[in-house]
């Protein structure tokens, strides 16, 4: 382990939610590397997370113990590879608080999962004079699969206000959602602004008018406690990357009656029940959503990502992640013309911070943090029509997870100052 700290944080940052971090830090080995010779500071965690020992020990031990395919073979690798991986799905369904495990569908990311739901049930479920309400702060992934449904059915595409804050504006959305509302499909924590989504007022809003939720919990699932009971959805979709697990496999929870309902998306192995020359029946749920040979190792890993926040807890998680982007915002605060996105009160955000330093562009301040060992996100992040209601092309952002520090945050903020300090300032996009 390297030495990074040179300085202590300041008496009000002391606690860290309930974390033991330092001993969290030793689970991870890549946070022990340097990066241009410096300590790595890892702040783009809305990217993707980095990944605990025991995970990558998952991964080895799948290949190097009991590698076999799943669901088709009586031998004891087969069944016992079957069983961790069914295993992987309990884990996962009682993490989100679905009682039913078969209600949890292994995908290849979020991404994939809300395709599915605008495939499968879309192409079900709408028709001409239909809409799909989402926000005009959308990820591309709840975006674009929306837009290629409405295409395939004729349905009309309608969009929530953000309010100034970088929150949805729900007496707008109130007012959009009718009759004609089928689907209602919006993140519950923002990968740019870091706020919360009402997911569960939006989705009795939705209910009283017959139309289906579905929650884009990419960012949220990972960082705070999600029960899909207690958020009201229909649907929840979300990726094991951005939650300590491997690449490669998400999942969309949906509720029994409406996956049932859909038709699958994918032919082939595992999801049929009989097949004939000319046709064939489907499997249950959720083996009719899960084609071919499915991603057993990352799956089985995920499930021991699942069981490390578990054992944290996901309370504990989200209070430090809080107290750290409070202490990130008091600390940019300090900064000359620094824009920052998102709500003022850090009680109403994520670890989630994006910002704009003058009229810096955001890749120069990447690279000036990168020789520091400072590793943040700049660009779009997936969010072309959120950044041209800013009225910026990019942002940089800073995103924390279990294994950050508060002096982490002092070395991203000194660094910050190293940016001004090569690039002097101007005048920046307006804030939200
Ligand atoms: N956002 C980010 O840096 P995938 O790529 O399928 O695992 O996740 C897609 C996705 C969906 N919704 C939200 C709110 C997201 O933030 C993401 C992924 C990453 O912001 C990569 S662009």
């Amino acid at each position: 382990m390297y030495k990074v700290f040179s300085k202590s944080p300041p008496a009000s940052a002391q606690k860290h939610g309930g974390l033991d971090v330092q001993s969290i830090r030793k689970d991870f080995p890549i946070l022990s590397r340097l990066v241009h010779g410096k300590p790595l500071v890892y702040l783009d965690n809305a990217a993707t997370t980095q990944k605990p020992r025991q995970v990558i020990e998952a991964l080895a031990n799948f290949y190097e113990e009991y590698n076999a395919n799943v669901h088709r073979a009586v031998y004891q690798l087969s069944e016992m590879a079957t069983d961790k991986y069914e295993e992987a799905r309990r884990k996962v369904a009682a993490f989100i608080g679905a009682d039913d495990p078969a209600t949890v569908i292994f995908t290849r990311n979020a991404t994939e999962a809300i395709n599915l739901v605008a495939h499968s049930w879309a192409s079900r479920n709408l028709k001409e004079g239909d809409e799909i309400l989402v926000s005009e702060a959308e990820h591309h992934s709840n975006l674009v699969p929306w837009q290629m449904a409405a295409a395939a059915t004729g349905a009309k595409l309608r969009f929530i206000r953000i309010t100034e804050e970088g929150t949805l504006d729900l007496d707008h959305a109130a007012s959009l959602i009718n009759s004609r509302t089928k689907i209602v499909a919006v993140w519950h924590a923002s990968n740019v602004l870091g706020s919360i989504s009402p997911v569960r007022k939006l989705a009795e809003m939705a209910h009283e008018h017959g139309a289906v939720m579905l929650a884009d919990g990419a960012q949220s699932v990972p960082h705070m406690p999600v029960n899909v009971e207690d958020l009201g959805c229909d649907f929840l979709a979300f990726s094991a990357h951005k939650m300590l697990g491997p690449t490669g496999i998400g999942v969309l929870w949906g509720r029994r009656e409406l996956l049932e309902s859909m038709e699958p998306l994918f032919g082939g192995g595992d999801m049929i029940r009989q097949v004939w020359l000319d046709r064939a029946s489907w499997n249950e749920i959720p083996w009719k959503f899960e084609a071919g040979t499915p991603n057993i190792a990352d799956a089985i890993a995920f499930g021991v990502a699942v069981d490390y926040l578990s054992k944290l807890g996901m309370q504990a998680v989200h209070s430090h992640e809080q107290e750290l982007a409070s202490y990130a915002l008091k600390r940019l605060n300090e900064l000359p013309e620094i824009t920052v996105y998102g709500p003022k009160d850090p009680r109403h955000r994520s670890g989630v911070i994006s910002f704009n330093i003058a009229d810096i562009h955001p890749h120069d301040v990447g690279t000036v943090l990168d020789h520091e060992g400072v590793a943040i996100r700049a660009g779009h992040h997936c969010c072309q029509p959120l950044m041209r209601k800013l009225g910026v092309s990019a942002t940089a952002r800073a995103s924390f997870y279990i294994y950050n520090t508060f002096e982490e945050v002092d070395i991203f903020v000194e660094a910050l100052q190293k940016v001004r300090k090569v690039f002097g300032g101007g005048s920046s996009g307006r804030s939200l």
